[in-house]
């Protein structure tokens, strides 16, 4: 019933709405709603229905749903180890038709990996996860990693190497290490990826997964040395402190109940404090152990370089000194930096400047601010290139060689969107790149479908939707918007309050239908109405957060250092300047924060239009992580802000199936040779004329026909050993096939 309704409201529309009223009734409407594996059944399909059903198959511990062309996933907020297993994942596998067995993530894993062998669509493929921190992003591309990795490779390479060099094993072996070092624990999630992750899994022409490269975008590395209350610093951290044995205590300087100030709530136990699997990870991607000592050796450099506090100077002309209680830790740092402590501290207490045409050198003491800012943005960089060299070598442990891989399949992890108490430049980016993976499903999928039937002459009521572009033209659009002024003040370099720059935007952007009305803040901010809700910016640091200056003398420093690793991050005579050293040079251009960003995010999305994009909207059921726990309001307002219920009556009303005549005809014109007697006469399901013309419109031909005809000629495609070549030849004379 639901079905038949669901997809074909027909000319008897009203008498099957009774029979469903009737049986609704029957039934108690609410015992059915969790069984409504597809929303796009839900009768009417309104908020509130939606959400009933949700609820529904929450509370009966089922937390996939079908939305038509997406996936719903609800966060379960507790292990439910069986719907995760090898065995599920091969069933689904096995499957003729996967979409027929229950509503999974596995589905859309194994739809994208049979439409990677199609020559429907183009043979890349990506499955963008979306929804707000804490929905269940990381787990769920996670969860695909092993899919691909149990599904997709050769029964052979179990066979012919030992478990751990096996290249499935090494590429879910990426993500302890990744997620131990750019993942923390936030107000909204334990685990919350703190950078953007793409992934590809690269396929030969057999299908099998034979490596894959991975993208990170911006990762937030001022969680290094300033994490907001109650939150913590990355996952490493802690579990170097709480994981380190005796013998490395010792040489890390890290006596047991130590305390740093750069590693708050270090009570908070968390399951994903596991230096033991951090570290076994690593070993299988290459990294030995010496190397992994020298990178935890550096890591406990920085905790003791954050707790190095400066005393003022009375006199300006002398540098701050470190207090008295700091100078242990400024000697520790020394030794496990490999720096020589005098060198150490004056890079950090005396700034460089070069001036006049010589380029003469001048020394000038830093206020103590300022030495607090020059130590933070030394650990800082260290971090950040660490980050990005352990990418790198992951990426040259398990990326394929160019000419053994034709395909992949894009698993794309970002940050969610996030709201605190206080947001920042962090904030912007995160939900600036949100706002751009909203923009590409409403462009690919709300946009474009209901566009292409207008063009084509469909019957077809123009369904409206959310779209977030006005928000997109406030943050990045030309010629002005946030960017761009944030952009201007840095470039212009001046004095500037964040009062001031609140006003410039307020200003400047007054006429944007996304700039909030921002009456009852205390601090200088500004209100950017996203997609997914308000969110109150603060305008105080935004612009030194968007420069993120590098003084050379830091990166001087360090390629001083006596210690392998740094050396190796920071070579003297590196082959071209870092973006860093560029825009630490003040004639080079001024690369920013967001500048640079945004061409990442550009990028991004040109790989993701090249694509068969595949949609999974994860959302959280309650933001406290609790389990069996609905809050109808939370849920409402995740529902709201992507746009569902306009999905799934696109999804309903659509069709299902779009093919461009080219693909369609190169794909079967096969077909047309196979069953000509049938191609007309009275037991045909083509019109009496024989079989339709291959046209462009999918109105002036019906598809339907000839799709049961390809379903009954597939078993015969594929059981035999003919190519199409030779079948072509063994077949009658040709029908004609008019443009084919
Ligand atoms: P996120 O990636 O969407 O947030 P995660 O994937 O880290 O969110 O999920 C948050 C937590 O929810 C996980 O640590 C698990 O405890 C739990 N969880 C999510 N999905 C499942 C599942 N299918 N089964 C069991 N537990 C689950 V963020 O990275 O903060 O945007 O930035
Ligand atoms: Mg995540």
């Amino acid at each position: 019933l639901f079905q038949v309704n669901g997809h074909n409201p027909g000319s008897d529309g009203q008498a099957r709405e009774s029979l469903r009223e009737d049986l609704q009734k029957f039934l108690g409407g609410e015992v059915l709603l969790h069984q409504l594996d597809d929303l796009t059944k839900v009768n009417p399909v309104t908020l509130e229905t939606v959400l009933r059903c949700l609820q529904a198959r929450y509370m009966a511990d089922t937390f996939y749903t079908n939305a038509g062309c997406t996936l719903v996933a609800l966060n379960p907020f507790k292990p439910v180890l069986h719907l995760y297993s090898p065995e599920l994942m091969r069933e689904y596998h096995a499957a003729p038709q996967p979409q027929k067995l229950k509503p999974h993530v596995f589905t859309v894993g194994e739809q994208t990996y049979r439409n990677v062998k199609s020559l429907i669509e183009p043979v890349n493929q990506s499955i963008v996860v979306s929804g707000e921190s804490g929905a269940g992003k990381t787990w769920t591309s996670r969860c695909l990693m092993k899919f691909y990795a149990v599904v997709a490779t050769s029964p052979a390479s179990w066979e012919s190497h030992k478990i751990a060099e096996r290249i499935e094993q090494r590429i879910l072996n990426s993500n302890p290490v990744m997620e131990a070092f750019g993942n923390a624990c936030t107000l909204r999630n334990n685990n919350s990826s703190r950078f953007g992750k793409f992934i590809q899994l690269q396929l030969n022409r057999t299908q099998q997964m034979v490596g894959a490269a991975v993208q990170t975008y911006l990762l937030e590395k001022t969680r290094v040395v300033c994490q907001a209350f109650s939150e913590r610093n990355f996952h490493i951290f802690y579990q170097i402190c709480k994981g380190a044995s005796e013998d490395e205590r010792l040489q890390w300087h890290l006596p047991e109940g130590a305390a740093f100030s750069w590693l708050p709530n270090p009570e908070k136990s968390l399951e994903e404090d596991c230096f033991e699997v951090t570290r076994e990870a690593m070993l299988h991607l290459g990294i030995d152990t010496p190397t992994q000592n020298n990178i935890f050796k550096v890591l406990a450099g920085l905790l003791h370089l954050g707790n190095i506090q400066f005393a003022p100077s009375e006199d300006e002309a002398q540098p701050c000194q470190p207090m008295d209680d700091a100078k242990c830790s400024v000697r520790m740092a020394a030794s496990l930096l490999g720096l020589q402590e005098d060198v150490l501290l004056k890079t950090v207490l005396i700034r460089t400047i070069r001036a006049g045409r010589q380029q003469q050198v001048f020394r000038k003491p830093c206020p103590r601010a300022e030495c607090d800012t020059r130590r933070d943005c030394l650990a800082k960089l260290i971090y950040a290139r660490l980050f990005d060299w352990l990418v790198s070598v992951i990426n040259s442990s398990i990326c394929a060689d160019t000419n053994s891989w034709t395909a992949f399949i894009g698993l794309l992890d970002v940050y969610g969107f996030e709201s605190f108490p206080d947001n920042s430049l962090e904030q912007l980016c995160i939900n600036y790149a949100n706002e751009k993976l909203q923009q590409h499903f409403v462009a690919h999928y709300l946009r474009a479908q209901q566009e292409e039937y207008a063009a084509e002459d469909l019957e077809w009521s123009f369904i409206s939707y959310q779209d977030n572009q006005p928000c997109l033209d406030l943050i990045e659009g030309s010629p002005i918007s946030i960017c761009s002024l944030i952009n201007e003040e840095c470039r212009l370099n001046r004095p500037s309050s964040a009062a001031q720059l609140q006003t410039r935007i307020e200003t400047a952007l007054a006429g944007s239908p996304c700039l909030g009305h921002n009456k009852l803040s205390r601090e200088p901010s500004f209100i950017v109405v996203h997609y997914a809700g308000p969110v109150r910016y603060l305008t105080g640091g935004l612009v030194e957060k968007n420069k993120d200056p590098i003084p050379p003398e830091l990166t001087g420093l360090l390629q001083q250092s006596q210690d392998p690793l740094l050396l190796g991050l920071f070579p003297t005579n590196p082959k071209e300047k870092t973006q860093e050293e560029l825009s630490g040079q003040s004639r080079a251009p001024v690369l920013t924060v967001v500048s640079k960003f945004k061409a990442s995010l550009e990028q991004l999305l040109h790989v993701l239009h090249s694509t068969t994009p595949h949609y999974i909207r994860c959302i959280k059921p309650n933001s406290q992580g609790q389990v069996q726990t609905f809050v109808q309001e939370e849920v409402l307002s995740q529902l709201e802000a992507c746009g569902l219920v306009e999905t799934i009556h696109i999804s309903a009303a659509g069709f299902p199936i779009r093919v461009s005549h080219q693909n369609f005809v190169e794909r079967y014109k096969l077909l047309r040779r196979l069953r000509p007697h049938t191609s007309s006469g009275p037991h045909s399901p083509y019109p009496a004329k024989g079989l339709p013309e291959w046209c462009p419109h999918a109105k002036e031909a019906t598809l339907e026909p000839l799709l049961q005809d390809i379903l009954h000629t597939l078993p015969f495609l594929t059981q035999t050993k003919a190519t199409p070549g030779d079948l072509a030849e063994a077949m009658p004379t040709p029908v004609h096939c008019g443009r084919t």
